[in-house]
């Protein structure tokens, strides 16, 4: 398998495929069932041209109910497994629990994903002895109450600063520099305009020197801007939101939809490069 900073050496994008494995979304909620459903699927974002598959087992989404450590284990552990015994792709980890990373990395997972960018107890301890890739994301406050009233001075500068901050926390860690990648959390404590000031200035964050993963797709923010359309009307607007990031400098995109992001990333490529 090529490790990811190789393969963003190469400069091209790389397509991360979202893969989730919460009970509710399988029809059935049997385990044999929903792991078979899940190892396909993942193979299938393979076969589109996904270069990363991102396991999570809890959801982030307000009011959902939080998942034990013990749950979340039996959940992204087998699909893990699973899928490593039927490919050599890169599997990303989403989780902010110090258990599930130290469990998800021994079962074949490559890269840590983190939403809470390492805060919770015992997370940068065990990145640090993994020495794995690690993505920080920006979240501000929590996923129950993010979306009250989220407030910044400078929405990018305020961001940066709270990277900065999180990086020098890695690196006292012992986490290696070249192991960080950092994301703004589209989202994640923030209004409309600010998500819009995000991918309008994502550039902005390259002076941090990190690669830059970002999770648009299908995202309320589309939603908002398309009339209110549901999540499964938000595919074109997902893949314009891509296109601009990869403009303004992003490395990694977080996707459901992986074909029609490859191919417009394909374009994209094309016309940066020319
Ligand atoms: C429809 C579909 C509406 C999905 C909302 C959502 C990010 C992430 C998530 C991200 C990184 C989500 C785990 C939220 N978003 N990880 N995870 N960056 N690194 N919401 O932006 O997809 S979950």
């Amino acid at each position: 398998m090529t490790d990811i900073f190789s393969l963003l050496s190469s400069g091209k994008p790389l397509v991360m495929g979202v893969l989730n494995t919460t009970p509710d979304s399988f029809s059935d909620g049997g385990q044999y069932n929903s792991l078979q459903t899940a190892t396909r699927q993942a193979l299938k974002m393979q076969q589109q041209g996904a270069d990363i598959i991102d396991v999570g087992g809890e959801s982030t989404r307000p009011g959902a109910k939080p998942v034990s450590l013990e749950d979340e284990i039996q959940r992204v552990v087998p699909v893990i497994q699973s899928l490593r015994q039927q490919s050599d792709i890169c599997i990303s980890i989403d989780t902010s629990k110090a258990g599930v990373m130290q469990a998800a990395i021994e079962a074949g997972a490559n890269i840590i994903n983190d939403v809470n960018a390492l805060r919770a107890a015992g997370a940068l301890k065990v990145c640090a002895e993994l020495d794995v890739p690690v993505c920080l994301m920006h979240m501000q406050g929590e996923p129950r109450t993010m979306q009250t009233s989220p407030a910044y001075k400078d929405v990018v500068d305020d961001i940066k600063f709270f990277f900065e901050q999180r990086i020098e926390c890695c690196i006292n860690a012992g986490i290696k520099q070249q192991n960080i990648i950092i994301d703004p959390g589209f989202g994640f404590g923030k209004t409309l305009q600010h998500n819009l000031q995000l991918l309008k200035r994502l550039a902005e964050f390259k002076s941090l020197g990190l690669p830059v993963l970002v999770g648009l797709s299908r995202k309320s923010m589309l939603g908002k801007l398309l009339d209110n359309a549901p999540v499964e009307e938000r595919l074109y607007g997902s893949v314009a939101a891509a296109v601009l990031a990869r403009t303004n400098g992003a490395n990694i995109f977080r996707v459901h939809d992986v074909k029609p992001t490859v191919d417009a990333l394909k374009v994209c490529e094309a016309i940066n490069n020319t």
